[in-house]
């Protein structure tokens, strides 16, 4: 069995040619790979990579992470620039047994060394953004400002089980600033033998339930990917309402080794692409409703 699970509806294509990969027998690191880089190289997402919104400063600043379930080695890069394909270096360091975590200028490095291609991520339109937005004194940060994290999963026909996630953070972040996408356990966790998963949403909210790692966990006691996803996400935002908090803007996505998917959400929806042993189809997933719908494409065209 194969599948492949990636948020957002700007997955969609993404997810298309991952499974391309699988269907042809190929690696889940594979499918990984091109499913996330055909999104980093799309301008007109302005969450990943080419044409990513900029922190305050101006600067696009990249996180990224790859993760393979039956190593448990990770690679990851943080607040890095210029790196054309961030998911490209965080797969190369992987495998590591130390430096697999770079950040900043030491990414860059890296990424340099590797031969990997170099671009300035700024676009004119992000810029224009970015110019308005520091110009208003009132401007806010949100989660899911059209500022949301490719997230992939892949279970390839030999049990080859990767979690890969590409993001430019939050616009308007403060410089330096990181949050959950490249941090193991947070953003992604992915143990081939139970199971793999993914957040997108608030770092700041989703690092306080370590939520990838929590999932793998109720995976590995039996939980399916939807009933997985579901007790994580609520297990965090009960706990947040009984701080005096609201539930906060996360989203979140699993795999199983049997292929099964699921996801939960604190949204009224959230799009996803996934397909197991077929075509990746759009799926929604909606706040406080168990389980998810197929969805055309036009539906939620509103939506990242
Ligand atoms: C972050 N989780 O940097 C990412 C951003 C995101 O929807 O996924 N927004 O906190």
């Amino acid at each position: 069995m194969y599948a492949l699970i990636g948020t957002w509806r700007m997955c969609l294509d993404g997810a298309r040619a991952g499974i391309s990969v699988l269907q042809a027998g190929g690696a889940a690191g594979d499918a990984v790979e091109r499913a996330v880089t055909d999104v980093e190289d799309r301008p007109e997402y302005t969450s990943v990579g080419l044409g990513g919104l900029p922190d305050r400063s101006g600067h696009v600043t990249l996180d990224a992470a790859y993760m393979d379930g039956t190593t448990l080695r990770v690679g990851g890069i943080m607040s890095a620039e210029n790196i054309r394909n961030p998911i490209s270096l965080a797969r190369r360091l992987c495998g590591r047994t130390t430096d697999c975590l770079l950040a900043g200028r030491g990414a860059e490095q890296a990424a340099i060394a590797f031969g990997l291609p170099m671009k300035d991520m700024r676009t004119e339109p992000s810029m224009e953004k970015w110019r308005a937005a520091v110009s208003e004194p009132s401007f806010r940060m949100s989660a899911y400002q059209g500022h949301d994290t490719v997230c992939v999963l892949a279970l390839d026909e030999h049990g080859g089980m990767v979690a890969g996630t590409s993001t430019s953070g939050l616009f308007m972040k403060e410089p330096g600033r990181v949050g959950d996408s490249p941090l193991i356990g947070s953003g992604f966790y992915c143990d081939a033998r139970f199971g793999a998963a993914a957040a997108t949403g608030l770092g700041e909210d989703i690092m306080r339930g370590c939520l990838s790692f929590e999932i793998v966990s109720l995976m590995r006691r039996g939980a399916s990917p939807e009933e997985a996803c579901g007790e994580a996400l609520s297990g965090l935002t009960e706990r947040k309402l009984s701080l005096g908090e609201d539930a906060g803007s996360i989203s979140l996505i699993a795999l199983n080794p049997r292929g099964e998917f699921g996801a939960a959400t604190t949204l009224p929806v959230f799009p996803f692409a996934a397909g197991r042993g077929e075509e990746a189809s759009l799926y929604a997933a909606e706040a406080g409703k168990p389980g998810f719908r197929a969805v055309a494409p036009e539906e939620v065209s509103g939506e990242p």
